[in-house]
């Protein structure tokens, strides 16, 4: 295991489940941290409880990952010494519905492609150019079972999962040559806002979705990811398919009654 203490780390989407687990998880294992999303309170918050378990030092940059023109100057407003970034955690993504495609909304698939596509984009776009001439450095997008197995009426949202999962193979092959590694970890249920979002704050329904088995905590994925990042340099994880126990397939769960 090669150590990620004093490592700065960007976490896109850290304000919540995931990216907040791996802000924890990293924070615990020495990483400084640039912590990116929208709800900067959150990020304080964060932020100060990190300090106090860990004295950690983060960074904090609030943007929204889909407004191209917001991602240079917020990068670009970093002090020096946090502008080497060594690892980027693309981490931010959602989904928004659950409907079938002739009756779905477009603002939801915008959102959703917007985001988890095109704001992977940008951000990847704005900092692997430091990694490749400094020639270090290590990109791991948090993908999901869903770009590997559609199901019925997630359709947008899966491809745009199994967009990541094309955008992690060819960035693969075009850093082929360079020291910078490139990792997906790609989970099934995790429980966190997730489903709320999806629902449009619907928290009944969104309940309904984890009732009955265990599904992944942040912490169990956030623990592949730094697994991932402290492999030995000739080591690169490239995809992880991370399941519940209590999960087959996106659809196939094991549920015990609930009373
Ligand atoms: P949460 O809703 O708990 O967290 C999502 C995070 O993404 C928040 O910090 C949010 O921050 C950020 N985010 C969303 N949209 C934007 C945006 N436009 N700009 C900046 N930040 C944004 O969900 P999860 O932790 O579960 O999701 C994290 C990732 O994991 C997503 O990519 C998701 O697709 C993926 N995933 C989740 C699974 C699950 O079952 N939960 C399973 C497989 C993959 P803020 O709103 O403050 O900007
Ligand atoms: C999130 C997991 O199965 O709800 O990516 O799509 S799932």
């Amino acid at each position: 295991m090669v150590s990620i203490a004093n490592q700065t780390v960007l976490i896109t989407g850290a304000s919540s489940g995931i990216g907040a687990a791996c802000a924890q998880v990293f924070a615990a294992a020495g990483a400084r941290l640039i912590l990116t999303a929208r709800r900067m309170d959150r990020l304080e918050t964060l932020a100060a409880d990190l300090k106090t378990r860990y004295d950690s030092q983060t960074y904090l940059l609030n943007f929204d990952v889909s407004n191209r023109s917001a991602i240079e100057p917020a990068l670009q407003s970093l002090p020096a010494s946090w502008q080497t970034i060594d690892v980027l955690i693309n981490n931010a993504g959602l989904s928004r519905g659950l409907s079938k495609l002739h009756e779905g909304e477009i603002d939801d698939w915008e959102e959703m492609i917007d985001t988890n596509v095109k704001g992977l984009l940008y951000i990847t776009r704005a900092v692997l150019p430091g990694m490749v001439e400094r020639g270090k450095g290590h990109v791991v997008n948090i993908g999901s079972i869903a770009g590997h197995y559609t199901y019925p009426n997630g359709n947008v949202y899966c491809a745009s999962k199994a967009a990541v999962r094309a955008l992690t193979e060819g960035l693969k092959m075009d850093l082929l040559g360079t020291p910078i590694r490139v990792s997906s970890v790609d989970p099934g249920l995790v429980e966190t806002e997730f489903s709320q979002v999806r629902f449009h704050g619907d928290v009944d329904r969104a309940a309904t979705v984890y009732a009955g088995l265990t599904p992944l905590t942040g912490e169990d994925v956030a623990e592949v990811v730094l697994f991932c990042v402290t492999r030995p340099a000739h080591v690169n994880v490239g995809d992880v398919i991370l399941w519940p126990t209590d999960q087959a397939g996106p659809t196939l769960v094991n549920r015990r009654p609930t009373t």
